[in-house]
């Protein structure tokens, strides 16, 4: 481990994220590559990945049974993911623990900022009909949507929290002034961006662009901001 990393760890600038879900490796792949991939091995979080099957009790390692009351679809246990959760909670405390449901609070970039300055972070992965509700009753302390549609699994949507937090952290995006700029972050989308060749076929790079005034430059993609974000997001304007 490079020296770096292990400070980094020691003086707590390390998050860490647990993804407890019953489809690891439809995760494992994602973190290791890309910008997330660089996080990791630049100290600044730790992404560990747990099959709640490694929590069940039984020989097929079922983590799931039918609804009471009855109704289509499985429902998950609460056995097995109170072991993991108590696992985890035994080594570390925990700044939250998210479930990721349709039902749950619409992500927004206000919350991902929130909880880029965590410490450790539970994300809980859904599959089936959900996990039996005394799980969220007794553990879960916030439930998150990525948006109003429905996927088949919690997994899509902890790997695109995940992304959105960890690209945050100090230090992860090379030119740390990138995420400033980012749409919503100031409530504006971004402006639009150019790169070589200025001329495609005919197809022009704006010449404000191009005159090396910093300040005009700056003026001009403010006013595009404003631009696109009155033409596709009015909602965002108000
Ligand atoms: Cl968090 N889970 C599932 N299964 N579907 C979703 C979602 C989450 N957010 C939007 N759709």
């Amino acid at each position: 481990m490079y020296i770096w990393t292990r400070i980094q760890q020691l003086i707590h600038l390390t998050m860490r994220i647990d993804i407890l879900t019953c489809v690891p490796n439809l995760l494992e792949s994602f973190f290791a590559h890309s910008i997330l991939k660089r996080a990791q091995q630049g100290g600044f979080v730790e992404v560990n990945v747990h099959d709640i099957r490694d929590y069940s009790t039984n020989k097929h390692r079922t983590i799931d049974d039918y609804a009471f009351g009855g109704g289509a679809g499985m429902v998950m246990q609460i056995e097995p993911i109170a072991r993991c959760i108590q696992a985890l909670q035994a080594d570390r405390n925990y700044d939250e623990i998210i479930y990721l449901t349709p039902d749950g609070e619409l992500l927004q970039q206000r919350a991902v900022n929130q909880l880029s300055l965590k410490g450790n972070l539970i994300l809980l992965c859904g599959h089936y009909k959900g996990v039996d509700q005394r799980v969220r009753d007794l553990f879960v302390t916030k439930e998150i949507s990525i948006g109003d549609y429905v996927l088949s699994g919690g997994e899509l949507a902890a790997a695109v929290l995940a992304d959105a937090i960890i690209r945050l952290l100090p230090g992860v995006l090379n030119d740390e002034t990138s995420a400033l700029t980012d749409s919503f972050q100031d409530n504006l989308l971004a402006p639009p961006v150019y790169t070589r060749p200025a001329d495609y076929e005919g197809s022009k790079v704006p010449d404000i662009l191009m005159s090396g005034h910093e300040a005009k430059i700056e003026e001009w993609r403010y006013e595009q901001a404003v631009k696109r974000t009155r033409e596709r997001r009015p909602d965002l304007l108000k």
